[in-house]
């Protein structure tokens, strides 16, 4: 990997994660995703590398790095397992993220450090068991009374919500009726813990097992209104901004993801003799390592490239969606052909490209599936006026 681009910062924190990843997370990560056992000491650990709040200001616990710095972390933590990364990704987009850019003073003061120190965990309540790529559809309502917001509904696949150090979880609710006759959405800080919040974890996914995903239940739940997220009736607009944000990190997954399948299909290649040679010198196999290497390169220009824009402030709705469409949709092909390449053991939870193949098929689907990337592309692009 050439990474003359990057800065002497950034070339360190790929070193240091990647060290981390091999070190701390690459011996556990089978024994985790048999059991579908989520852990808080290794997220207790990522945090004391520094994983979580990157790209927030030290005043709040966080390194203060740019949005680049930030993805390499996740390409990194990904190259070896897809659930951490998955912690990692969720915990600071999905996360800290909004509370960082949208929360007052008081609420970053009070949220922010202990999940800047992986000590905690905040979740983002969007998806609804009807509102799913229909994100505006959502059905939670909270109503004002009495200086309380009263909420009532549900949640579903929400990453980070349901493990014993998630804290509070951002829930979009129907808050009114605005004069254009849609729906009032807005966000609402919820303690986990609070009478009338129920969390249940999801079990027996196909891939991030070891990642923590919860159905959350909202009975009467009262909050106070100073928990509103910034303004009433902004809600949406700040997900769909915490969604592009956020669809970086997911395109982080896919092209660590990509690089890690890769290189145990190489070095399996290398390794396995058939018919006399290593089976990477057959042109049928060294080919489809070439086409590997080639996506996996050009996934890395695009989304440092989306990530460049943002940190210069330029809109970069497009290509977060062009960048999670690429390489989440490369990391498909890539474990195709590395499991394909590992040939019946690529079939067995022995060999880790095995878990590569199935945590790859939620990069297609979660922050927005390929077909909703695929609209908002077409839209930003014209096809529709
Ligand atoms: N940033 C800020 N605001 C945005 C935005 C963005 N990237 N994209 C849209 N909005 C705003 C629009 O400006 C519009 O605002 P007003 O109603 O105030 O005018 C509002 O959001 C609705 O936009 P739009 O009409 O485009 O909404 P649609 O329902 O047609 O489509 C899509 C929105 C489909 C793009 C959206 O629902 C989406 O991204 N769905 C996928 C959801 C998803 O990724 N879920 C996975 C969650 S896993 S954490």
């Amino acid at each position: 990997m050439e990474d003359f681009e990057l800065s002497e910062e950034q070339k360190m924190i790929r070193a240091s994660i990647r060290d981390f990843a091999e070190g701390e997370i690459a011996p556990v990560a089978e024994e985790l995703d048999e059991h579908e056992q989520f852990s808080v000491e290794l997220t207790k650990k990522m945090g004391d590398i520094g994983l979580f709040g990157i790209f927030v200001n030290p005043e709040y616990g966080g390194s203060g790095l740019d949005y680049l710095s930030y993805i390499i972390a996740v390409e990194e933590v990904a190259r070896i397992d897809g659930s951490q990364a998955a912690t990692v990704a969720a915990g600071n987009s999905l996360g800290i993220g909004p509370l960082y850019y949208f929360g007052n003073q008081k609420q970053k003061e009070k949220w922010l450090p202990e999940l800047c120190r992986g000590e905690k965990l905040a979740s983002f309540g969007l998806t609804e068991p009807e509102a799913g790529s229909d994100a505006s559809a959502t059905k939670t309502t909270a109503k004002l009374e009495n200086q309380q917001w009263i909420i009532n509904g549900s949640k579903i696949f929400i990453t980070n919500s349901s493990s014993p150090i998630s804290s509070v979880c951002m829930v979009l609710a129907k808050t009114g009726k605005r004069t254009d006759g849609k729906d009032e959405l807005s966000s609402i800080l919820v303690p986990n813990g609070t009478p009338g919040f129920e969390t249940k974890t999801m079990k027996k996914k196909l891939m991030w097992r070891s990642s923590d995903t919860g159905e959350l239940y909202f009975d009467d739940c009262q909050v106070p209104e100073e928990n509103l997220l910034g303004k009433r009736g902004e809600g949406f607009h700040q997900m769909m901004e915490t969604l592009d944000n956020g669809r970086l990190a997911i395109a982080a997954m896919g092209l660590g993801g990509s690089q890690g399948a890769y290189e145990l299909a190489m070095k399996y290649s290398k390794e396995r003799h058939q018919f006399g040679v290593p089976i990477s010198t057959f042109q049928v196999n060294a080919f489809k390592l070439a086409d590997m290497a080639t996506e996996i390169e050009t996934a890395r220009a695009l989304l440092y490239k989306a990530c460049r824009m943002k940190n210069a402030g330029l809109p970069f709705s497009k290509i977060a969606a062009m960048s999670k469409l690429y390489c989440s949709e490369v990391m498909g092909r890539v474990v195709d052909h590395a499991v394909q390449l590992h040939g019946g053991y690529g079939l067995m939870k022995e060999y880790a490209v095995e878990r590569f193949y199935r945590d790859q098929k939620l990069l297609t689907i979660g922050e927005g599936t390929s077909e909703i990337q695929r609209l908002v592309i077409s839209r930003h692009i014209g096809c529709h006026s």
